[in-house]
Formats: structure tokens, C-alpha cells, sequence
């Protein structure tokens, strides 16, 4: 299809309750939004980069320039016959998959909404509802988190996550365990930690938790494989693995037992399915990790996470766990643990033009050389 042009905007979301991680604490969420046009119709994309490189070394500024300067030039004004075409086209460019991995995305929404196709039926996916948990930022005191876990259970979430960080850790994920004795439960450490501190993973080895994620240094996989030996509970890589060859290398050497796939981090939905082929035909499990998406790539998230391999529960939550007001619509529901996979052709959200304005704190319109 002829790109006929490419809308950005930088978004700034309030989020309901502020979000601590090792890395930081966000309180608005920064992204991008990408609108193309052809042919009469529109596709819609993510970007998921935030406003400092705390997740990632993206931001939203980095990943304005890659797109601007970058990607949209390869594709503007041009013929796209797939998204494999738009993947060789992109190929020469080193790093930035949070950026690439936005405009796949509408490229995905402007091509399956044309062919009439579900997101979903276009990746291979099969469920009609996919399982859900939910992410827990660090909180005040253990009292608090225990207070807030209790709540999300109430909600109906089937499985909790907890984010710790050096001197948050045991103490507060042993007091979950106590109060939730039969709760599935998981860890994320966002790599803030070195092989030198096994003793606390070792201290957690049996409060029963489903993984560790990402424990240590994104670009370690050869001590994450020796914390694993000394370890019964699986751990599971989120930031070290960007492609299918981390994946296939970080199970070859022990480095994981499980891996979380966020089709951000690994340059788009294409590279994600190809994970989730590899650890399926290895009967590894995978799961669909989360970037306090917008509705936008919630809907693609949901998407992803209905192929056979995602067997653990995603991070994929309700949209008012993150937000008052969305700029896709409707909102995603919980119910019994479980959300619905949009059924209709592309993501199947529909984008609110009034809240997208109102969030929108710049945006760029990119036509090619010579149009109007
Ligand atoms: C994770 N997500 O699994 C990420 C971390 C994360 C739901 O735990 C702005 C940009 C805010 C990136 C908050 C969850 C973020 C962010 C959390 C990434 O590691
Ligand atoms: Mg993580």
C-alpha cells in the first residue's frame, strides 16, 4: 500500500497511581502515536519508549528522531507490500527496536484493517481470551504492598508480580507469601542486582514463586546462567533478549528457563512471533510482558499473547489498572482472570480523536517531497 502520509505525536498519559521500579518511579506515561494514511484507510502504531532511559536506552526523544529521520523515509511516498517488505527495507539500521517496533505495528493495523483480517488471525493466534496478571510497583512499606496486592486480587487478577529492588526484597515478597499463601506469584528485579547478591535470590528459593525476571545486567547472559544453577526457581529474561538469537543462546546456555516477550523490546510483533516459534517448538514457556501500553498496543499485546505458546498469565492488564481515559476504545475488561482479544479487522480498537488531542503534547504530520 502507497504511504500516503505519517502522523506522530508525542502522548503524555497520567497514569492513576504512580509506577515504581528499581529503575525509577513514572507518573505520566510519554509515548509516541503514529497515524499512517493510505488509500483511504488509516493504521495506528505505538511507540512504547518513555520520557528517560530508565527501561531502556530509548526515549521518546531518541525514538522521534529514529522514526522522523530514520524509518519514515523508507516508507513514505513508497509502495509497503507487507510487513516483511518493511523489515528488509529497515534491516541496515542498527539497535532502536522500540522505535521500529512502532511503526511495524501501524503497519500491521494499516495492513490487516485493509485485508479485512484480525490482528490476531494475521499472527497465528488462536484463543478468544487470553490470561492476565498483574505488575505491582514497590510501595511505601510491606504493609502497603501486602494492602495493594489484596486489592488486585479482590479486582480478580489470578496472578501478582511484584517489582523489588536491593533492600525491597526478601522481607517484602515474604510478607505477599504470607498473607497469600496459595497466590501465583512472581518477581521482577528490572537488573538491578549482581551475581554477588545470589544469597537474596537464594533467600527467595522457597516462597514458591512462578520466576525471577530479569535479576541481573540486560547484557549478561553468562552470569544470569551461573545464578541459575544455584537456583530451583526458573528465571525468566525480559531486557537481555532483543531477537531470536538472544533467545535461542540464553536457553542453549541455562542463562533462562522461561522467557517474557514484549514485542517492543524486540523490534516489533514479527521478531516476537518468531520467539514464541522457537521456545514452542522447545517447550519453553513464554509470556506477554507489558510497557504500560495505551489501548493501542494493549490490542496488539492481546493479539500476540493468543498464540498456543504464551502458557503463563501476561502483563497484560485492564485498562484501568493504568488509566482513567484511553485514547483507544472500548476499554479492555478483566473478567475471571481473562481478557477478551479484539475480534475485529486490525488491532479492532477504534482511536477517540477528543482524547487523543487532549493528550497529545506535540505532534508532526511527515508527507513526502512534493505533496499539497
Ligand atoms: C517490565 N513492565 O516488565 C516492565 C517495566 C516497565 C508492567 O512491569 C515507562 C517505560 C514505564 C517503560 C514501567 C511492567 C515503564 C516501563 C515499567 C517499563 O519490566
Ligand atoms: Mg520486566
Amino acid at each position: 500500500m502507497n504511504i500516503e502520509r505519517i502522523e506522530m505525536r508525542h502522548v503524555s498519559m497520567p497514569l492513576v497511581a504512580p509506577f515504581e521500579t528499581s529503575f525509577g518511579v513514572e507518573r505520566d506515561r510519554d509515548a509516541i502515536i503514529l497515524r499512517l494514511d493510505s488509500e483511504g484507510m488509516v493504521g495506528w502504531g505505538e511507540c512504547v519508549a518513555g520520557g528517560w532511559p530508565g527501561y531502556s536506552y530509548e526515549t521518546v526523544q531518541t525514538a522521534w528522531h529514529i522514526l522522523k529521520d530514520h524509518l519514515s523515509p523508507l516508507v513514505l511516498g513508497q509502495d509497503v507490500l507487507d510487513v516483511a517488505d518493511y523489515r528488509r527495507r529497515i534491516a541496515h539500521l542498527k539497535g532502536h527496536p522500540l522505535a521500529k517496533a512502532g511503526l511495524e505495528l501501524a503497519l500491521w493495523d494499516l495492513l490487516t484493517r485493509a485485508s479485512g483480517q484480525s490482528l490476531m488471525a494475521a499472527l497465528g493466534g488462536e484463543r478468544d481470551r487470553v490470561a492476565v496478571g498483574v505488575s505491582i510497583g514497590i510501595q511505601p512499606t510491606a504493609a502497603k504492598l501486602v494492602e495493594v496486592v489484596g486489592s488486585f486480587v479482590e479486582a480478580g487478577y489470578p496472578r501478582v508480580k511484584l517489582k523489588i529492588k536491593p533492600g525491597r526484597d526478601v522481607s517484602d515478597v515474604r510478607a505477599v507469601r504470607q498473607a497469600f499463601p496459595d497466590l501465583p506469584l512472581q518477581v521482577d528485579a528490572n537488573s538491578a542486582y549482581e551475581l554477588s547478591d545470589a544469597e537474596v535470590f537464594e533467600a527467595m528459593d522457597d516462597l514458591g514463586l512462578i520466576l525471577i525476571e530479569q535479576p541481573l545486567a540486560e547484557d549478561d547472559l553468562v552470569d544470569h546462567a551461573k545464578l541459575q544453577e544455584r537456583l530451583a526457581t526458573p528465571i525468566c529474561l525480559d531486557e537481555s533478549i532483543l531477537s531470536t538469537r538472544h533467545a535461542r543462546q540464553a536457553l542453549e546456555i541455562g542463562a533462562c528457563r522461561f522467557i517474557n516477550i514484549k514485542p517492543a523490546r524486540v523490534g516489533g510483533l514479527s521478531e516476537a512471533v518468531a520467539i514464541h516459534d522457537l521456545c514452542w517448538a522447545q517447550e519453553i514457556p513464554v509470556w506477554c510482558g507489558g510497557m504500560l501500553e495505551t489501548g493501542i498496543g494493549r490490542a496488539a499485546n492481546l493479539a500476540l499473547a493468543s498464540l498456543p505458546g504464551f502458557s503463563l498469565p501476561g502483563d497484560i492488564s485492564a485498562t484501568d489498572r493504568y488509566y482513567h481515559e484511553d485514547i483507544a476504545q472500548p476499554p479492555f475488561v478483566l473478567e475471571n482472570g481473562t481478557i477478551k482479544v479484539p475480534k475485529r479487522s486490525g488491532l479492532g480498537v477504534e482511536v477517540a480523536q477528543d482524547v487523543l488531542d487532549r493528550v497529545t503534547v506535540r505532534s508532526k504530520l511527515l508527507e513526502p517531497d512534493g505533496a499539497r
